[in-house]
């Protein structure tokens, strides 16, 4: 893999500025950003005044720690545009959640939304070591999914090449890779597997493949999946984060250099982790809940919203804003079997282990009698029907793996390739029949 570390002079002057100039912005910042909720948005005006606390109470960053929450459940209870503190004809632009349960969560960007979206998906992807004139193959999903027109304003402004390709059709994907060169790839890091079968259902060696670095996000991933898709492709993997409600893609981002967590864009975005159940600030370092108050965003101000993604916050190494760990879930994600708790990441984790089983997978969670269950399906690499006791050693192997580690007996099912259900964008891990 090439050195793709970007020079000390490309970067913005405000990524390695010290924590006090950081701070002192955040402070301007934070105190526009709630003053602008509770005058444009009723919804802050009307819990602020409920409790008593007003934007003027903010002297110092701590104390947004006075502020309530916000939840998905206040956007949807403000569906669909009640929460913009902006009249629809300043709205450039909306994106929206998938809504699997209930409403979807419908967001706003003014044109200057825009181009503060553009502004750190470029810092992203030069983070990730893409330059100017490289090209990108973006398999993100266009539409209202914010991957794909998100990645794609910022790759544009940045003056690279841009390929819209979205999600699906893989065979097509892989000849566009194979024919068009891009040296990056922005896709979610399951779909990437797909794609990983596909260069060799083609016959096509993936090491040799023009790619250089792949983007992957919009879903939890481990550092042992960074590995494989590093070793297989020959290439970068790095982490990308972020979220609808917040932005959209580019909240946060790991550097190609140190690839030890991702820098969150504190001059956008101020940070907390608190505890999942009392709701108490926690230190640096501590784990729980990643909360996000938005500094400069016009059509969609939020105020300590909690994302339900599980993570720590460390200080920053390759720029100086503070890191965040990888993810390793959702809080409500966490499946908990027979009083263990446990990630569908923490399964990844073990079956990458074994070399003999694809990445590939999803969790069934049943009723067996009284007890949950919980069967992990995946595969092996063979299309053909392969003997019985060679299937009954793999899946032995990952028993007893999960069974030493997490202390959780399991049945694992391993089927022929191609029998775990692909995804071609957020994987469906884990679906729950109890
Ligand atoms: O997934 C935005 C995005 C697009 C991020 C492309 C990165 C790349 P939503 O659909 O609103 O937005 O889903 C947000 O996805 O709260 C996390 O639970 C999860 N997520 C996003 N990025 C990561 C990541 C986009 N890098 C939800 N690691 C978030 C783990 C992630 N989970």
């Amino acid at each position: 893999m090439r050195d793709l570390t970007p020079k000390k002079k490309e970067l913005e002057p405000i990524e390695i500025a010290s924590i006090d100039e950081i701070k002192a912005l955040q402070l301007v910042r934070l105190k526009w950003s709630v003053d602008h909720a509770y005058n444009n948005v009723a919804f802050y005006k009307k819990k602020y005044d409920e409790i008593g606390i007003h934007p003027s109470d903010l002297k110092y960053l701590e104390d947004i720690k006075l502020f309530p929450f916000t939840t998905k459940e206040d956007l949807r209870k403000n569906y669909p545009f009640d929460m913009f503190a902006h009249k629809l004809r300043d709205i450039a632009r909306i994106h929206a959640s998938s809504g699997t349960t209930g409403k979807p969560t419908v967001v706003a960007y003014t044109k200057n939304d825009l181009e503060m979206w553009e502004h750190l998906i470029e810092r992203c992807l030069r983070a990730s070591g893409m330059k100017k004139g490289d090209m990108l193959h973006n398999a993100y999903g266009y539409g209202l999914f914010t991957g794909g027109l998100g990645l794609h304003g910022g790759a544009e402004k940045m003056g690279l090449t841009v390929i819209p390709v979205s999600g699906g059709m893989t065979a097509r994907q892989v000849q566009l890779i194979n024919d068009f060169k891009p040296k990056g790839i922005t896709v979610t890091p399951s779909y990437i597997l797909s794609i990983l079968d596909e260069f060799r259902a083609q016959g096509l060696d993936p090491k040799k493949s023009s790619l250089e670095v792949g983007i992957f996000g919009a879903e939890p991933w481990t550092n042992s999946m960074r590995s494989e898709i590093e070793s297989q492709f020959d290439m970068h993997a790095v982490d990308i984060y972020g979220l609808s409600e917040v932005l959209g893609p580019g909240v946060a981002n790991e550097c190609v250099e140190s690839k030890d967590g991702l820098h969150v864009w504190e001059d956008y975005f101020y940070p907390e982790i608190i505890n999942v159940e009392t709701g108490n600030v926690l230190e640096d370092g501590e784990k729980g809940e990643l909360v996000f108050s938005s500094l400069c965003k016009e059509a969609f101000p939020i105020i300590r919203y909690r994302t339900k993604d599980l993570t720590k916050l460390m200080k920053g190494t390759a720029r100086s804003m503070r890191r965040m760990e990888k993810i390793t879930g959702r809080s409500d994600d966490m499946m908990i079997i027979r009083g263990v708790n446990i990630f569908p990441t923490q399964i990844e984790e073990q079956l990458l282990k074994i070399d003999s089983l694809s990445p590939h997978f999803q969790i069934k969670l049943i009723k067996d009698g009284r007890m949950d269950k919980m069967i992990v399906y995946t595969e092996h690499y063979k299309s053909e029907d392969v003997e019985q006791s060679y299937v009954e050693n793999l899946s032995a192997n990952l028993k007893k793996r999960v069974k030493d580690i997490m202390g959780l007996s399991i049945e694992v099912d391993v089927g022929k390739k191609g029998s775990v259900p692909r995804s071609e964008g957020k994987a469906v891990r884990v679906i729950d029949e109890r």
